[in-house]
């Protein structure tokens, strides 16, 4: 058994793994030693073992869709990309690049595009994500330097988390705070949120504003703390920012949020009187078409009553991204240069003085949104996409599928062999993944951790530093791409952040320039700066004097979504605990999936009740953009007129899942960020005809009326589905076709069919008016091995397997009431149809289940359990 220490590959708190591998079997706990963790982690990491398997791995490089060698598609990808750079010059190509990436991968895509091709058109899906905070910070200090680390959560007086769902998002800082508020119950938390969160669950109080309204509250702020006179210290623009919270008054910023008087009141006396501060925020902040000045007039805040620069003190964005903090250090996004460098003439020449070139792009290339509607107008005409998913994440989403769609050359970099976007590939890169790659990441809190490699790679996957690498010495750049291993990599990178620096850029890592391989193998997770002086600068600390320090005078913008009455709600979009954006891999593990298996639409009581919404029930969701589908989730905790809807589902697991279908591409006139958390739409409810299971050896071709969600399972395809018209007939042909063994069982709109082939099950479908909860273990267990009898056939056609009665099944359809809970209802002593009607409204409408619980009831007193499917109705048919 081999041990290593290495780093999570999801959220931005960048948590210390010890991965143990046996024989292949890969199991993870916490890193004790970590800081970020002390050993802790959350569900997501915790299975992380169970994401390291080979299936649906991209495993060989592929041009149109064929298997090639390396060297085949290393040279097609070079040669029509130098093709569509001589013919059309530099502007016409793009990388769009990831906070998944590591630091040394983003440094040489970075490096490759900027620095030799010559244009700056390199962007990251951290666009969609960090960019308004950077802008923040920028403005505020000049550089893009977070000034808090997770011992200030811990140690300070108030918590405030706004547009932050931590306990779902980034779980082991959020744990953190609820231990930290158990040993110092003084803490105060406030959660501000449209929505009640889990995060609310330790908050003393929680704001649950009007969506897009926070600038509002936080000018406020900055009016009350000068009206108390509890300004602290002056900046730059001091006057200026005061000058502009003049008219927020209390009154105007409780109704301009949504909020009472009260609340505001509190909320400020609260922030004003504690002696130390911590603002936490996230996207309900930065996706926003006004998402910087929301991050400056919390910056605003912090700096006026002097919350900062000292400890438990700061405003605090939290990275999403494993690695967003390493993309920002290495220039990755198309609006800076590599460590912390800009498109200035000083900085201009200093980096290609060090990276020896004449072609470093001079000004700032397109960003996300803006390069996605380049591909489409075809001013770009190659586009190489490495570690991220825009057909699924970018707003507008249909308009960047036809973009690619149209576009003369797509490369995609990829662990996943299918996904929404690398659908439009000419040519795929199969890239190493998680627990073969091998470099470094930086958290939230600036700290740089290793990840290693512990797994051989798999196939032919590289490492996405390598494929740069061979591309650039394709294109004819090879001679600054001589890395041999991501350790030099790290090291020119480290070197150039200390590069003519002279204490003038916060970055600066260059104390880890000289570093030996053993030592960079060997590194423990340090915070920058690290500077080759050995001078310490602690960020945290008055790194800069006040008067370097700016604020920005901010006019509250509200969202730029238009409600009315085609569109009277709001819908807000955001993660679910257990899965990562686009499910590449966390979609593909069962035990993720148990949490919330398909995509639910967040709906306050009253809009249920306005729009006839039946929880548990479908919706339509409606936008200008586009449409969706999800299963309706009524919540006491939603604020009425707006809607969420998770941001996860995508063309690969649903038929109409994906909210970016929905969304606007509008965005923040400084940052590029996309406004992803407000989008005007209209719901309607859905009655499918049928619902069913569908769970197959191979894939199932279904007609497009049928609305479809894949579930994750081992070895096999299960799909949820539903549908206006039952699709058995097509199923039949389906069968039919391959010689099949088919049989069925139909009554009404109840149909099962079962599916064999040479003795093994093929596929089984259980369908009825409302969704058959079938026995799924032991549906599983009979595609490992055949039940042999043709009673045990039938009792498995029947959704249950050697006579025993599946679980939760519904039973009655009106009120959608299953099984288990009449079984406990008649435990607990409604011991008649009447006394169950009463408690759980069952049989009280069509009362066509009532024969079916008298059975129930009768079962418990040793009368006959009726079977649902009369005996003789499943037929064996043969199809030659
Ligand atoms: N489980 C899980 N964790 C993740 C990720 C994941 O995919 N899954 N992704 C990671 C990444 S990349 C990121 S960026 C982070 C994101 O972390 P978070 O920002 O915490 O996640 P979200 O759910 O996108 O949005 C947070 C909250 O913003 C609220 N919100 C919406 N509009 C507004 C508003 O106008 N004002 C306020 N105050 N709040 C609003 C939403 O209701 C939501 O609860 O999560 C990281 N962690
Ligand atoms: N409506 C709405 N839209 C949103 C958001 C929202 O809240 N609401 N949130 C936005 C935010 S904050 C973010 S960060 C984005 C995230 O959106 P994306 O970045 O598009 O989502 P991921 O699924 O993380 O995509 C990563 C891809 O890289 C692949 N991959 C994983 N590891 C590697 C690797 O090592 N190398 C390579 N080459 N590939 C790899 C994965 O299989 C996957 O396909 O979504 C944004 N979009
Ligand atoms: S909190 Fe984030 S980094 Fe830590 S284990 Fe969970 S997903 Fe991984
Ligand atoms: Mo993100």
């Amino acid at each position: 058994m081999t041990e290593t220490r290495t780093t999570c590959p999801y959220c931005g708190v960048g948590c210390g793994v010890i991965a143990c591998e046996e024989e292949g079997v890969v199991s993870v706990r916490g890193d004790d030693a970590h800081p970020a963790n002390f050993g802790r982690l959350c569900v997501k990491g915790a299975a992380l073992g169970e994401t390291t398997g080979l299936a649906g791995r991209l495993l060989h490089p592929e041009v149109a869709g064929q298997r090639v060698s390396w060297a085949h598609a290393i040279d097609e990808a070079g040669r029509r990309l130098r093709a569509i750079i001589d013919e059309h010059g530099p502007q016409a190509v793009a990388f769009y690049a990831s906070g998944q990436l590591l630091t040394e991968d983003y440094y040489a895509a970075n490096k490759l595009m900027k620095g030799f091709i010559g244009a700056a058109n390199i962007d990251t899906n951290s666009r969609l994500c960090m960019s308004s905070a950077v802008t923040g910070y920028k403005r505020a200090f000049g550089a893009d330097v977070v000034p808090c680390s997770y011992d200030d959560v811990e140690n300070s007086d108030l918590v405030v988390l706004v547009g932050s769902n931590a306990a779902w998002s980034h779980p082991v800082l959020y744990q953190r705070l609820v231990k930290a508020k158990q040993v110092n119950p003084q803490m105060q938390v406030v959660v501000i949120d449209p929505r009640r969160t889990a995060t609310c669950d330790i908050a003393d109080r929680h704001l649950a504003i009007a969506p897009g309204s926070d600038a509002g509250l936080f000018v406020g702020l900055l009016r009350e703390i000068a009206q108390r006179g509890a300004f602290a210290r002056q900046y730059a623009d001091a006057q200026a920012a005061r000058d502009s919270a003049e008219p927020w008054t209390v009154a105007r910023v409780a109704e301009f949020c949504g909020l009472t008087e009260q609340e505001v009141n509190d909320f400020y006396t609260a922030f004003i009187t504690a002696p130390r501060a911590v603002t936490l925020y996230t996207m309900g902040i930065n996706q926003s078409a006004s998402g910087s000045d929301k991050c400056n007039a919390i910056i605003n805040v912090h700096l006026a009553c002097g919350k900062f620069a000292r400890p438990g003190c700061g405003p605090f964005s939290l990275t999403g991204q494993p690695n967003a903090m390493g993309g920002r250090e290495v220039g990755g996004l198309a609006t800076m240069l590599a460590a912390h460098m800009n498109f200035e003439p000083d900085d201009l020449a200093r980096v290609a003085r060090f990276w020896g070139t004449e072609r470093l792009a001079q000004t700032p290339g397109l960003m996300a949104v803006d390069l996605f509607a380049a591909i489409g107008r075809g001013d770009v005409k190659a586009v190489w996409i490495m570690g991220t998913n825009p057909a699924v994440s970018l707003p507008d989403s249909h308009a960047v599928c036809q973009a690619l769609a149209a576009c003369p050359l797509v490369i995609v970099s990829e662990v996943a062999a299918d996904t929404d976007t690398s659908r439009y590939a000419h040519i795929r890169f199969p890239a190493l993944s998680w627990g073969e790659k091998n470099g470094t990441v930086t958290n939230s809190e600036r700290r740089i951790s290793r990840q290693r490699a512990f797994l051989p790679a798999p196939g032919e996957a590289k490492a996405d530093w390598w494929i740069i690498a061979q591309m650039a010495r394709a294109l004819g750049y090879g001679d600054a791409f001589r890395w041999q291993h991501p350790h030099a990599v790290f090291c020119e990178h480290a070197a150039l952040s200390g590069f003519e620096n002279h204490g003038e850029r916060a970055f600066d890592i260059s104390g880890l320039a000289n570093l030996t391989r053993a030592e960079w193998d060997a590194l423990a997770p340090v915070r920058w700066p690290v500077r080759a002086s050995g001078d310490t600068l602690d960020l945290q600390q008055g790194w800069r004097a006040d008067k370097q320090l700016r604020m920005v005078p901010i006019e509250p913008q509200a969202t730029h979504a238009r409600t009315g009455q085609l569109y009277p709600l709001l819908l807000n979009s955001g993660r679910i605990r257990d899965q990562w954006h686009t499910m590449t891999r966390t979609g593909t593990v069962p035990r993720l999936m148990q949490h919330i298996a398909q995509p639910m639409v967040d709906v306050s009581v009253q809009d249920a009740e306005h729009f006839q919404l039946r929880d548990g029930g479908f919706a339509r969701i409606t936008s200008r953009q586009g449409v969706m589908v999800a299963k309706v989730s009524i919540q006491a905790g939603q604020r009425p007129g707006a809607l969420f809807v998770p941001m996860h589902w995508n063309a690969c697991f649903a038929r109409q899942g994906k909210v970016n279908a929905l969304v606007d591409a509008v965005t923040d006139p400084h940052s590029g960020q996309p406004e992803s958390k407000q989008v005007a739409v209209r719901i309607a409810p859905w009655q499918p005809a049928w619902q069913g299971e569908l769970i197959s050896r191979q894939p199932v071709p279904l007609p497009s009326h049928v609305q479809w969600w894949r579930k994750a399972i081992d070895g096999l395809h299960h799909l949820t589905l539903c549908g206006d018209k039952i699709i058995y007939d097509e199923l039949l042909l389906f069968c039919q076709q391959r010689n099949w063994l088919v049989q069925t069982a139909r009554a009404g709109s109840l149909c099962h069919l079962l599916a064999w082939h040479e003795g093994r099950l093929m596929l089984g479908l259980w369908s009825a008016e409302t969704l058959p909860v079938i026995e799924l273990a032991l549906i599983t267990a009979a595609f490992d091995s055949a039940p042999q009898t043709p009673a045990e056939r039938h009792a498995l056609l029947n959704g249950r397997v050697n006579g025993q009665p599946a679980q939760g099944r519904i039973v009655c359809s009106c009120f959608s009431v299953g099984e288990t809970r009449i079984r406990q209802a008649i435990a607990g002593g409604c011991t008649s149809v009447d006394a169950l009607g009463q408690k759980l409204k069952c049989g009280t409408n069509c009362g066509s289940c009532v024969p079916e619980l008298r059975g129930f009831i009768g079962d418990v007193t040793g009368h006959p359990h009726p079977n649902p499917l009369p005996e003789g109705e499943g037929t064996d048919r043969t199809y030659v």
